[in-house]
């Protein structure tokens, strides 16, 4: 058993690895040489590393530049970012020694995920969630939630029986959400065939069906079209340029060149402030870059899994993926999430709130970047701007409010994943388990899979072909 925990941790556990082999596996059951699989593999995994240098040094670069606006105003409270959460969750359970449950749950809701989609004829599950740091930073949240409002305040290990439900819990939620953005995801990629699989597959899809109704998808964030001297901002890279320095140029303005630590023999403020935000464009070039390697590998070789093995599947994989396909989008998500961050972390200063948040830049900008990337696409610019803002006060209020009974667990506790489903869903399912005990977790098992269905009813013609013919990505009634 411990040699599988450990496969699982260091093996399936690496987004790159498990894609790799994915890809591998698909192009040897597709008949091709193993020589052509292995190449495939390479693809995959350098493909997928490049995006994640692009994503990697996104938080490098503007992590601090959050921060620090917090620490300019000497607000300290807990941070709403999926690293805080998760290592929240592994302080915990490491402190009634249980963290190598975490593992379990992972596994059983990996198993979970594949007999769900193997059964699709029945259960309509179509998506096998593949995001590896995800899987086990979302299974150590979850096991660390629901055991904190269980049993937490005995101080026990976490019982079989928890971890068991929490693992069903688990593969349930990731089957279930990403197929459900099945229809969208398809849509904003044109048809390439894969699913999200990250934290905010109930906002992406939300953030899809409102879009619709508030905007107009002509009027997309990445076909500006602007006249005369603005046609420059056509050009995402310069687009995502300017709109990245008058933003978080001016957050630098205002923290003050002493709180930041560069080598003034090599910069002046200015030229700082500019190479910095610059490294926006940088960034996002680098993960297109890297999207387009491994997207390709991963949609041709899929077929290889869906025609042999498991049937009419698609893989769900990180968010980051869908900016390749909008890369503006995520500029909006982040700016506009930026400013519903900052009206709901006011609001809980004005009701003198027991707990402040700070805003974590993984959430503003990834989860949000989705959000408007989802939006964009049934509802073009006004959608992009207007669903991100709220989703950022939703962010920061349903995150304090989970706060409310687990910041009980101590000075472990240092924050909570900020993560649109984390903030909405998740918050709701701990709190009501506080109050009701574990039905409330059992319950939501076969509730949750009734979504499944009632999305099937809606569209049983094209349901389990609209994955794997693009000609057929978007079904028109599902965007009224
Ligand atoms: C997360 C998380 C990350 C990022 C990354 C975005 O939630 O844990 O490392 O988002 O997956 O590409």
């Amino acid at each position: 058993m411990s040699f599988i925990l450990d496969f699982f941790n260091k093996f399936l556990g690496q987004a790159p690895l498990l894609l790799g082999t994915v890809v591998f596996l698909g192009y040897l059951l597709l008949g091709r040489k193993w020589y052509d699989a292995a190449a495939g593999f390479i693809k995959t995994y350098v493909g997928f590393r490049i995006l994640q240098v692009g994503t990697g040094g996104l938080v490098a670069t503007f992590r601090p530049i959050i921060v620090a606006v917090y620490d300019r105003f000497g607000v300290s409270a807990f941070v709403i970012d999926p690293y805080y959460g998760q290592t929240s969750a592994m302080q915990v359970l490491d402190s009634v020694n249980s963290l190598q449950y975490v593992g379990y749950v992972m596994i059983i809701a990996f198993i979970v995920n594949i007999a769900l989609v193997a059964f699709k004829k029945y259960t309509k599950l179509r998506a096998l969630f593949l995001t590896g740091h995800i899987m086990y930073q979302q299974s150590a949240v979850l096991l660390w939630a629901l055991y904190w409002v269980i049993t937490g305040a005995t101080g026990a290990e976490v019982g079989w029986f928890l971890v068991i439900v929490t693992g069903l819990l688990m593969g349930v939620y990731w089957s279930v959400a990403s197929n459900l953005v099945v229809e969208a995801t398809q849509d904003v990629t044109g048809g390439a065939g894969f699913s999200v699989g990250h934290q905010q597959m109930f906002g992406a899809w939300i953030a899809y069906k409102l879009g619709a109704k508030i905007g107009n998808r002509e009027k997309d964030v990445n076909d500006l079209n602007l006249p005369g001297w603005l046609s420059v901002l056509n050009d995402n890279i310069v687009a995502n340029v300017v709109i990245m320095t008058a933003f978080v140029g001016t957050l630098m303005v205002v923290i003050g060149p002493d709180n930041f630590n560069y080598d003034t023999n090599r910069y002046y403020w200015g030229t700082f402030i500019f190479e910095t935000t610059s490294l926006f464009a940088v960034y996002i070039t680098i993960i297109l870059t890297g999207v387009r390697m491994f997207v390709a590998e991963l949609t041709n070789s899929f077929q290889g899994i869906s025609d042999k093995l498991l049937p009419n599947t698609v893989p769900a994989v990180d968010c980051a993926v869908t900016f390749g396909f909008s890369p503006n989008a995520p500029a909006y998500g982040f700016i506009f999430g930026f400013l519903g961050q900052m009206i709901g972390i006011t609001t809980l200063i004005l009701i003198q709130s027991p707990i402040l948040i700070i805003a974590g830049f993984i959430a503003l900008f990834f989860d949000n970047g989705t959000l408007a990337v989802f939006a964009n696409k049934s509802g073009g610019r006004r959608a992009a701007a207007i669903i991100p803002f709220f989703s950022g006060i939703i962010q920061v209020l349903g995150s304090a409010l989970v706060l409310t009974v687990l910041r009980d667990a101590g000075p472990n506790v240092i924050g909570w994943m900020g993560m649109f489903d984390w903030a909405t869903v998740w918050t709701g399912v701990t709190l009501l388990t506080s109050v009701l005990g574990i039905v409330v977790p059992i319950i939501l098992i076969p509730l949750f899979l009734i979504i499944p269905q009632l999305q099937y009813k809606r569209h049983k013609q094209n349901y389990f072909t609209t994955m794997i013919d693009d000609s057929v990505a978007v079904d028109p009634s599902a965007l009224k």
